[in-house]
Parts: structure tokens; sequence; C-alpha cells
């Protein structure tokens, strides 16, 4: 009786209007709109339901004070969030990101994104994200302990290992997960496996650090093969120089690419021969270790370095985008294609614009977005989970063979509700409704909840 058809633009138009002045979150759910809405055009019941509408209102946000004293004696306040988006299919999971400037509108973005990126891991994960508006650059590491330890102490109030289980993402790494992870013991006098990213010393899981670059090459080698193609031999593109983007490179290198650039957000280091194991071993102990500038790179190996720039202007056949939201634009699509890129895959969250998607779609440039081809870091951490409650390890073979089986399941999905009329793959209309599915069925399980 309430089965009117969904329209995208209304259905835009009031989300617009709960939720002003956050251009991030509506981008991200215009692009699952465009693909989910017809879909639940055919299938009523998720219009009587208003599942859409529900699924785009995060089950609850919190927002705290972080007070914390710095080097200097200096008292400083930033501002804490998790949002809570969505526990249909499992306990709330996602990362938490530290940066200058973020706001609740690029968490909410990363929250709803991480719904559909965690139904389609296969694993029991609800999603969430939440950070703060505190930035690790230049900060000591007393500093940096002493923003998490204030930072767990409100968090801890509202995450357990079957409640909320937080992880890394950007400015939150293997040190800050530690600090986090330190503080949650010592206030709850408990021993588990609340957080995942962890140094190997105390739960965590081998390849964690590792997944998300790995994964994201997974899946762009299952794209290829699928559509007669590989890898090898292939120029590549990485932009970053992050956790992501460092191990999307060093895969990329082991199935036999040449990883001709990486950047920083002061610019790009361009590598015409490719980088070598040697010289990228140096890249991540300078990013990991050091915590330098990506020129320091150019210096040392004496390449090229090209400052403020993008590696989108580079001509490369594959381009891995691994940095952060919205750094492939439009004209970023349009050079690809004129350079004769045959495909992108998204390591980082939303780095496409929907513009430049879509022209990369009309363009048949084969398209891998976020949340399939991201999905691998938080598919490891399901298995950390699995690890901690077990109370048991596996091994690094162990640990990418389940890698690779679920990236290999999350294309396969793609592929079930993305297939076009003749060799055409829409991923991203795929990995919206497959991921779309799932948790639709578990709200429609428990009813008006
Ligand atoms: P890191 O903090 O480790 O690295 C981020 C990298 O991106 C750095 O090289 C950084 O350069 C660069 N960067 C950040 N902002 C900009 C910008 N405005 N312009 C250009 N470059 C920029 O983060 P991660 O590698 O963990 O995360 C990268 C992306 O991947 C994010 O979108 C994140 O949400 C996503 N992701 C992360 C996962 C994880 O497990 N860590 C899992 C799935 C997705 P600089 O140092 O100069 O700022
Ligand atoms: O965006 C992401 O998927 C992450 N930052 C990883 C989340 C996790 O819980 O491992």
């Amino acid at each position: 009786m309430f089965s009117n058809k969904l329209n995208i633009e209304e259905f835009m138009q009031g989300l617009i209007k709960r939720n002003p002045h956050e251009p991030e979150f509506h981008q991200a759910v215009r692009e699952v709109a465009e693909s989910v809405i017809p879909y639940i055009n055919q299938n009523p019941q998720y219009i009587e339901t208003r599942i859409l509408e529900r699924m785009t209102e995060p089950d609850r946000v919190i927002s705290f004070r972080v007070c914390w004293e710095d080097d200097d004696g200096r008292i400083r306040v930033n501002r804490g969030y998790r949002v809570q988006f969505n526990n249909a299919i499992g306990p709330y999971k996602g990362g938490l990101r530290f940066t200058t400037h973020l706001t609740l509108d690029t968490l909410k973005f990363l929250g709803f994104e991480q719904t559909f990126k965690n139904s389609l891991t296969t694993l029991p994960l609800g999603a969430a994200k939440g950070g703060s508006d505190f930035n690790p650059k230049g900060k000591s590491d007393r500093e940096v302990m002493r923003f998490c330890q204030a930072f767990m102490s409100e968090l801890h109030k509202h995450i357990g290992p079957d409640m909320d289980i937080p992880a890394g993402d950007i400015g939150v790494g293997g040190r800050e997960i530690s600090y986090l992870f330190g503080q949650y013991k010592r206030l709850e006098n408990r021993f588990h496996g609340v957080l995942t990213g962890k140094g190997l010393e105390y739960g965590g899981s081998l390849i964690r650090k590792e997944a998300t670059g790995f994964g994201t090459v997974f899946f762009m080698n299952e794209m290829l093969k699928h559509h007669g193609e590989s890898l090898d031999g292939k120029r590549c593109v990485v932009s970053g120089s992050g956790n992501v983007a460092l191990y999307t490179a060093e895969k990329i290198m082991q199935l036999g690419g040449i990883v001709i650039a990486m950047s920083d957000s002061s610019g790009v280091i361009h590598v015409k021969d490719g980088l070598t194991l040697e010289q990228l071993n140096w890249l991540i102990d300078l990013k990991e270790h050091r915590r330098g500038r990506i020129k320091e790179f150019a210096d040392h190996f004496n390449c090229e370095f090209v400052p403020d720039s993008k590696v989108w202007t580079i001509p490369a056949q594959l381009a891995f985008a691994c940095a952060t939201q919205n750094e492939l634009t439009i004209d970023d699509a349009k050079t690809l294609v004129s350079n004769g890129c045959i495909a992108v895959a998204e390591g980082a969250n939303m780095p496409s614009t929907l513009e430049a998607a879509h022209y990369l779609k009309e363009n048949k440039v084969l398209f891998a977005p976020a949340k399939a081809a991201n999905a691998g870091g938080v598919a490891v951490s399901g298995l950390e989970m699995t690890q901690n409650s077990m109370r048991l390890s596996w091994s690094m073979e162990e640990l990418e063979d389940r890698l690779k089986t679920i990236m290999k399941q999350i294309h396969k999905q793609c592929i079930q509700h993305g297939q076009e009329d003749g060799e055409h793959v829409d991923y991203v209309r795929g990995a919206n409704i497959a991921g779309f599915k799932k948790v639709a069925d578990a709200m429609l399980a428990y009813g008006v909840v």
C-alpha cells in the first residue's frame, strides 16, 4: 500500500534536507542510490519498509571532548567522534581517522560506505567510523600517546569486542593503535580483541598491515583476469605513500607490475624504469619509521620529484587511488583516459568524484570501487577478531590465502549483480547491490527497529 516507487532526486532532496552541509555524505549516498534505487524499485519489500531511509540514518553518533597536555605544558582541546552506523549483520566495525579539520560529514560518508564494504567481505561485520580533528603529524611520540590515552578515556565506554571494534585509518597506524589498546586495557582491566591492527606481540594478525593494499591488487588482478588481461608488465601509478599505498605497490611488484609513480600531499615521485624492491623498502622505512616526506626519496635516489602534483598526469595503464577522498577529479579521469589507462582501483575511500567515476565508466575503463577493492583491510581485521576469540593465530600463508579467497568472492558478487549485456561489468552497481541486499534482508528480518 506504500509501495510508490522511489525516485533518486526526491530521495536525495530529502536526505540533503535532513543532513544539510554534508557534501561528502551526500556524495557517498548518491553513488549508492544511483544503483540501489532501481533495484529497490524491482523489489517492493524494500520500499514499504523504508530500508534505504533507515540505512542512511546512523544508529548513533557519539561526539566528545578530548583534552590533553602538549610537551610545552599547554592544554589542548580536540573533538572525538564515533559514528556507529549499522549493526544489522555484526558488531560495529571500522577505522579511526586522526587528521586536521576532520568533520562529522567525512565520518558519516565513511561509516555509510563501511556498511556496504563490510557486508561484501562475507564476514559478520557491522559498520562504524570514528576519529578526531587531532593531527599526529609533527607531534612527539609522547604527545601522540597522551592524546590517544585521553581519546580512549571516553571512547572505551562505547566499544567492546562484541559491540564495536575500531581499527586504523588515515593518521592512525600501529603506534596509535598500541597507545589506544594500552589505555583500554588499563581502564577496563580486560585483555580482549577490542581493536584490530594490533601489534603481533599482543594479539595482532599477520598481514593486517599489508591487507588493504594487497587486497586492492588482488581485486585488480581478478578484474583484469575476467577481461582477459593481467598485471604482468603493466605500468602503474599509485597515489599516496601511506599504509594502503605502500603495500599496494609491494603486491603490484610481486605480481609483475611496474610502479612508476607514488606521492604524498606535497608532490609526486616519478621513477621512469619502475621502483625496485630495495627502493620500496627504503620508502616503507621512511614512511613507517622515520615519518619523512616523499621528496626525501627523490633526493636519496636522484629521481624526478614534481611538487604540488598528482600521479594521474603520468601516463600509465593501471591507476591505484590510495590517498584520500576526491583526489581523482573529472579532469584527472580525462587525463587517464587520454593516456591509455585501462583500469582504476580505489584503495582509498571514495577517491574518485562522481563525475570522474561516470566518465571512466563511459569510456570503458575497468573501475573497481572502494567498497569492493579496499575491503581486504577490514576483512583481515575480521580474521584478527576470529583469531582473538579462538586465542590462536594463523600463519602468513593461511591469512594471505584467506584474503585472496575473500577478494575473489567480492569480485564474484560484483559480477553477479553488475554484469551488463556483453562483456561490460558495472562494478559500482554490482558492489552496491550485493552489499545492500545482505544488510537490508537482515534489517527486514528484525522487523521495525
Ligand atoms: P595513511 O595516513 O597511512 O596515509 C595516507 C596517505 O595519503 C599519505 O601518503 C598522505 O600524504 C596521503 N594524503 C592524505 N591526504 C592527502 C591529500 N589531501 N592529498 C594528497 N595526498 C594525501 O592512511 P591510509 O593509507 O591508512 O589510508 C589511505 C586511504 O585508504 C584513506 O582513504 C582510508 O580511508 C583508506 N583505507 C584505509 C584502510 C586501512 O586499513 N588503513 C582500509 C581501507 C581504506 P601526507 O602524509 O602528505 O598527508
Ligand atoms: O576504511 C576501512 O575499511 C578501514 N579503515 C579499515 C577498518 C577496519 O576495521 O579494519
